[in-house]
Parts: structure tokens; sequence; C-alpha cells
């Protein structure tokens, strides 16, 4: 097999003094952290569509990193990207993947040249695992791209494209089987509209939950045991998108009884564009029960859309990370990068460098993590800040055993109340004092 990225060695952990630009200095794969290896905290993946496919293109000018990988032909050129794939992934000992049907494979002239396609790229995909150990954390479907996707997918007007996305599900989620994928994303790219004018809220809203049912039934059918995902966003490309955020969704599952196999991908500039933060969503799925995987980017504060740049604010990660060991780690998902580098950073070392970035971000986000559970305060703080709910009247509350009279009565009684301070400027000098060692 050629080498491809043949000026970059294997990247090796050295530890913080050292300098190399191409070495972890923070992210050590075995080292043990809360009694398990980084490596089995972080579940690392590729992004195969930003990091084998996108070549900086942007509105105002072309690629600046060509990605052909040699070859013309473009079922050629996918080949020679699945080695690449694998070799670079085994370079920053990624164990995990993540792919929609279209990066894998090329859209032919027809649906059933573009389904062969894939049965042929995913035999060869198979075979790169195999000799690897890497697999696909999770698969999902391009539904956004193909212009028969301009009215949505499942929540287009015609049932046409809606057995058009049905046939494409189908067939990412054999895919996904084929290739021991764990998971199976749902990013609903065009389910969304961009004037109410034009649109039926409430059938399309129903047709996307009619695609989710079809294929969660076929995918048990078939041997797929894992959690699919929705990765809520709540605009771009569509003006408003319904998988707004993870509120939404999560009432969107309810709503439709699909709770019980559906779980949150969540993704950092995604937060940001619904007005949350990263630690925010990711808050609401765990209480929720709905706490998945994780998209790991960020966005950049002053830019309105989906940067997807690699994650490297530390401040950002350690509290991902508090939240992902709070929701007891990950079990199928992980952190998948979706994310890509500037137009300008044009080398595929820039490519090696932004995931070495990242990782080390996360490896740091995780130790931070680990270092605010051991200190406890910020937990001391907010267990004694709800204190009240745990004997007497707050008690009485919680237990359901008091109406409006009953509180009323309490109230006349006392005739005014104090409350605590919140302690905002305390607990965020704590986070820095652990993060920084004061
Ligand atoms: C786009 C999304 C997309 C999903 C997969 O904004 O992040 O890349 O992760 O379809
Ligand atoms: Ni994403
Ligand atoms: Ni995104």
């Amino acid at each position: 097999m050629p080498e491809f990225y043949a000026a970059i060695p294997a990247v090796a952990y050295e530890g913080p003094g050292g300098k190399s630009p191409l070495a972890f200095h923070f992210y050590n794969p075995d080292e043990q952290i809360l009694g398990k290896p980084m490596k089995a905290h972080l579940r690392f993946a590729m992004s195969y569509w930003h990091t084998m496919c996108a070549e900086g293109a942007d509105m105002f000018g072309v690629g600046t990193l060509e990605k052909s990988y040699g070859h013309a032909d473009p079922m050629a050129s996918a080949y020679a990207k699945a080695e690449a794939a694998f070799e670079f992934m085994q370079k920053l000992g990624l164990e995990f993947y993540c792919f929609h049907d279209r990066d894998i494979a090329p859209e032919a002239d027809n649906l059933r040249e573009t389904n062969a396609r894939l049965d042929k790229i995913s035999d060869k995909l198979l075979e790169l695992q195999k000799s690897t150990g890497i697999t696909p954390l999770w698969g999902t479907a391009n539904l956004f791209s193909n212009p028969r996707y301009q009215n949505g997918a499942a929540s287009s007007c015609s049932p046409e494209v809606f057995a058009f996305a049905a046939a494409q599900v189908k067939k990412a989620l054999e895919l996904t089987v084929k290739l021991g994928g764990q998971g199976f994303v749902f990013w609903g790219g065009r389910e969304g509209y961009e004037t109410l004018l034009n649109t039926n809220y409430a059938l399309e809203q129903d047709n996307i939950a009619r695609l989710f049912t079809m294929a969660r039934d076929y995918a048990r059918s078939i041997g797929f045991q894992g959690p699919f995902y929705i990765e809520p966003k709540p605009k771009e490309p569509m003006k408003h998108q319904y998988d707004y955020d993870a509120a939404t969704a999560i009432g969107f599952l309810r709503k439709y009884n699909l709770q019980d196999d559906f779980r949150m991908n969540i993704e950092a500039n995604h937060a940001t564009l619904a007005g949350h933060t990263f630690q925010h969503e990711l808050r609401v799925a765990r209480e929720e029960g709905f706490f998945g995987s994780i998209d790991a980017n960020i966005g950049d504060p002053l830019l309105g859309w989906d940067t997807d740049q690699f994650p490297t604010n530390v401040y950002d990660a350690a509290l991902a990370m508090l939240e992902v060991l709070n929701a007891g780690g990950f079990t199928a998902g992980g952190l998948n990068f979706d994310a890509k580098t500037r137009r300008a950073s044009n080398t595929f070392e820039d490519l090696f460098r932004a995931y070495i970035a990242g990782m080390d971000a996360f490896a740091l986000g995780l130790r931070m993590a680990a270092k605010l559970r051991a200190d406890g305060r910020l937990d001391e703080f907010v267990k004694a800040r709800y204190a009240g709910y745990e004997t007497g009247l707050g008690l009485d509350i919680v237990r359901g055993k008091m109406n409006l009279p009953a509180l009323e009565a309490v109230a006349l009684e006392k005739g005014d109340v104090t409350t605590t301070s919140g302690r905002q400027e305390y607990l965020e000098h704590v986070m820095n004092c652990v993060m920084f060692g004061c």
C-alpha cells in the first residue's frame, strides 16, 4: 500500500516538556485516569467528510488542499482515500471514524449504481478495518447535498423524495451494520423551513418521525443494536431547523415514542448557534437521560455560522468532559472531530497538527475535569445550595406533601424571607485555581 503522508511519523506522546509540533503533550492514550485509560474516556473519531473530502472551498473560492490522492477517476480516488484515511487514523492513534454514505463513495447516475459503488468501497473499508482494528463510531446518510433534497428529505413536500431518503437511510444502515458501526446519526440538514408561507409544519414533523420509526424498525430487523442519535442544530443550511436544540429534539422523541432508541449527538458549534453553551446542551442531554455522543469542534463567537474549527478551548473542553464524566462516560458514543482546518491551513501537515491540537485540548479537558471532581468544591457548593430541599419544608415540597394554601400559611407566618448568595465569581475562581494550580 502506498504511503500517503510519508513526511509525517506516527504521532507519539512526548509529555508537557516536549516541543515537537507533531507529538502529543497531554494526550497519553494508555495513561489511567479515574480507573480507565485516556483513550477509553475520549474515544476519538475522525470525520471522514472533513478530513478525507473537504478541500477548503468557500463561497468565494475553490479549495486550497487537493484531496484526490492522485486519481482523476472518482472511484479510484475513493479507494485511495480509504487507504489514506486508515494511514491517517493509525498515525494519530484514532480508533474510530464517522462517515456519511456519500463521503466514502461518490454518487453515480442512479441509485442502483450508487449502491453498487457503496458495496465495493465498503468491502475495501472492511479489509482495512480488519488489518487495523479501527471501526466506525457511527454512520449516517447524507440527506442534504443532492438537489433533490432542496425542500427537505423526510420533511420534503414530495413523497418520491421521501422514498429516496428512505432508500438512502436503508442502505446507510446496512453499511453501518456491515462495518460494525456502533451508532447511527440523523442530522437534519434540510429538515426545516425557509418560510412558513409554504410549509405544512405538522405534516413535516410527522413525516420525520415516520422515517425515524421505519429506520429504527428496519435497523433492529437486520441486527443493529446500537443507539440512533439526533444531532440538534438550530439553523444552517435552513433558516429554521426542526431539531433546534437538545430540549426540542428530546421533546420530539418523546412525542413520537422514540425515546428508547434515540440519544443526542451534541455538537459544540451547534450549541452556540442555538444560543446555548456546549455545557448546557450536554447537561440537558445528560439530565434528561439522552446523553449519547459528541461532535467536537468550536465556533468563532464573532461569526454566526458553523465554522467547524478544531476544538482548542480548554475551558470549554473541561466543562464538557465534566458532563461526560458525570454521565458515567461514553458507552457507544465518543468524540468525533467534526472539524476542518482553516482554508489557509492548506497542507496535510496542518491536518495532523489540527487533530493533535484537538486531541490534546480534550485530553487536557479530561485531566481538568478529573481534577475538578477530585477537588469537590463545585459539587459541594451545589449540594449545599439546595440542602433546604433535604429536610423540613423543602422535603415536604419535594415529597408532594404541600399545596398552595399550606405554603401560603408558611409564608404568612414568616412575614418575609431572605436567600443565599449564588457565589458565581467565587466558583469561577475555583475553576481557575483547580485548572491552573493556585
Ligand atoms: C453539520 C453537521 C454534520 C453532521 C453529520 O453541521 O455537523 O456534519 O455531523 O451529518
Ligand atoms: Ni456534526
Ligand atoms: Ni455541524
